[in-house]
């Protein structure tokens, strides 16, 4: 049997990324007609830009009166303005990354600035196509400071139109979705239909209703892909996984083994194992040799966001707000039953499940696995 594990392939197809849609019918289900009176065509899409009465908008940009945004324009804006960037989309509730991809879009700073003057704004919300039923909004919102300014290092949030060098799918939020490359899933909102500028300063988000923080950003976390059960002494056991690289960057990913307590892997958080346990380093994936076969066709390394234009190669690696993937190779491990433990440890130190563990601003607890090794 062979132990090594298949390589993942750097960006995860549009299609294949786990989706996290509500609505009854779910809006890419839609098809003909009802698609067409969804705005969810290219032809059809259209944005508004608008002020809730507490903030005031000079030219909003409304279907009533045509000036809404077309994807047209919105791809002239993209010429001037189009950043391409490498981003792993992750849920709050769902440990697992859900896909990562080259997305392209326009920032969102670029957008309002469509909208002309604006007074007494202080923060953005937005929400995409919800079947005209107000019980199915999905919204979401940022302070205002966070759509304008950005540090140099860091990506703005975008609205963004094209997902691994095609347009985004129905499936995927198409033809535009909301991108905030910081924060989980929920505020990249799919099926982009309208902003609107207030002078309310708390958040609106759908996803706080459900005590999620509304506020959280991207985790640094490690997971572990499905170990074999029984492995066999004297071969080497190859274990991978994934880790999310949120906020504050990703240092490296470390494992602990230990022979198997009869738990079933369950250790409580203040266990005092933990303060003994023997962390070792795991290998992080350096980046792809070959970016020309990871990027989509058409797309050059130099163009994507982060990417020194000389040399062609990302700046930092692993890059925030993507996926990394590690391996360990453990060899001659005597037969027995074991509990394998992965971590990451983010750019100040941190070992996860810290600094934050509250899984309610974002799951990243400890996975454990366990497998036997056998003659
Ligand atoms: N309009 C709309 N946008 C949405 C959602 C939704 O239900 N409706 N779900 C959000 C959540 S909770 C997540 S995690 C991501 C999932 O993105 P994906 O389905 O492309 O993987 O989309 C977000 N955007
Ligand atoms: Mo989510």
């Amino acid at each position: 049997m062979d132990t090594t594990p298949k390589k993942r392939s750097f960006l995860t197809n549009a299609e294949a990324f786990q989706d996290v849609s509500r609505g009854n019918p779910k809006p890419h289900t839609l098809k003909g007609d009802d698609l067409v009176r969804a705005r969810l065509t290219p032809a059809t899409w259209r944005l508004e830009i608008v002020g809730d009465g507490s903030a005031q908008v000079e030219k909003p940009r409304r279907l009533e009166d045509q000036t809404a945004l077309d994807l047209p324009a919105l791809e002239e804006l993209g010429r001037r303005h189009g950043v391409k960037f490498l981003k792993a989309m992750q849920c709050l509730n769902i440990a697992q990354p859900l896909g990562q991809g080259l997305w392209e879009g326009v920032p969102l700073r670029e957008v309002l600035k469509l909208a002309g003057k604006v007074r007494n704004v202080r923060r953005v919300y937005w929400w995409g196509f919800h079947n005209n039923d107000p019980k199915q909004l999905f919204q979401s919102s940022l302070g205002y400071n966070q759509v304008l300014e950005t540090p140099p290092w860091d990506l703005p949030v975008f609205v963004a139109y094209r997902l691994n060098g095609r347009p985004i799918p129905l499936k995927r939020g198409g033809p535009v979705r909301m991108v905030v490359p910081w924060a989980h899933g929920f505020k990249s909102i799919k099926w982009l239909h309208r902003i609107t500028l207030t002078n309310d300063y708390k958040a609106n988000d759908t996803y706080a209703e459900a005590n999620n923080d509304p506020d959280s950003y991207l985790k640094t976390m490690a997971r572990t892909d499905d170990v074999p059960e029984v492995a066999k002494a004297g071969r080497a056991l190859v274990i991978t996984g994934v880790a999310m690289v949120g906020w504050s960057g990703l240092k490296r990913v470390e494992y602990w083994l230990r022979p198997d307590t009869g738990r079933h892997g369950e250790l409580a958080e203040d266990d005092p194992a933990w303060q003994t346990a023997s962390w070792k380093p795991c290998a992080i994936d350096p980046p792809p040799d070959d970016w020309g076969g990871s990027l989509p066709d058409g797309v050059l390394p130099r163009d994507v966001w982060g990417f020194d234009p000389q040399t062609g190669r990302p700046r930092d690696w692993p890059l925030r707000f993507s996926v990394a993937t590690w391996s360990v190779t453990l060899k001659d491990l005597p037969p027995g039953a074991y509990e394998f433990r992965a971590r990451t440890v983010d750019l100040n130190g941190y070992a996860q499940p810290e600094p934050r563990p509250y899984p309610k601003s974002g799951q990243n607890e400890i996975q454990c696995k366990t497998f036997l090794v056998m003659r």
